[in-house]
């Protein structure tokens, strides 16, 4: 498989995922003027003209970080509970993500004026709280092992890191010890992040 990504991006969920999964990978990166490290015009790959886009191997283009995160647990049996209350509840808390929190973040990428960002690392924080209560004082935001809402909610708490976005501790703390996760260290060490 071949993950299109950008060093940083929320395609940085879909690579920790298929590091933990261990499902063979390459990585091309793509550059803000739409061109691959490799030279193509990433725009024909997904002509959305967004990372992550995942190459399945055979030339067929998988878009959307959800939809890839699925096909990365369902590939590997590994990151989202087959049945049950667990399976729903990643999903939910990675829908949430991918939606709501992801584009709680747009002022900060498009140039916001400082009253926007304001008022968008308000509404940022009320939504992280939501993740914070479903967290508790578990070492994973479901369940007792790492899920694709984890792959993604420790995307999400980099952006806040970065743009100064206050969250509740408690994922400050959670955001610290998932460093140290295998995958989530080898995925920053790849893109350069390390
Ligand atoms: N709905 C898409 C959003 C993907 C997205 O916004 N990707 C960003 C990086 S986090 C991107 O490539 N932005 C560059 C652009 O839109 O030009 C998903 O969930 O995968």
């Amino acid at each position: 498989m071949i993950l299109y990504y950008a060093p940083g991006a929320c395609s940085q969920a879909s690579h920790i995922a298929l590091i933990a999964a261990a499902l063979p990978h390459r990585l091309i990166k793509v550059g803000r003027d739409k061109r691959t490290e490799e030279g193509s015009d990433f725009n024909l790959i997904n002509p959305k003209g967004y990372t992550p886009a995942l190459d399945l191997g055979d030339g067929t283009v998988l878009t959307e970080s959800l939809a890839i995160l699925i096909y990365i647990a369902e590939q590997s049996g590994m990151l989202l509970a087959p049945s049950g209350l667990e399976r729903w509840r990643a999903l939910e808390a990675t829908a949430f993500m991918t939606s709501e929190i992801h584009r709680g973040f747009t002022p900060y990428f498009r140039n916001g004026t400082a009253q926007e960002k304001d008022s968008a690392a308000q509404t940022l924080f009320t939504l992280f709280e939501t993740l914070a209560t479903q967290l508790g004082d578990k070492q994973y935001l479901v369940g007792e092992r790492l899920t694709i809402a984890d792959c993604y909610l420790f995307v999400m708490l980099s952006w806040a890191a970065m743009m100064g976005v206050a969250v509740p501790s408690s994922l400050s703390d959670y955001r610290a010890r998932m460093k140290g996760e295998p995958s989530i260290a080898q995925a920053l060490v790849a893109e350069g992040l390390a």
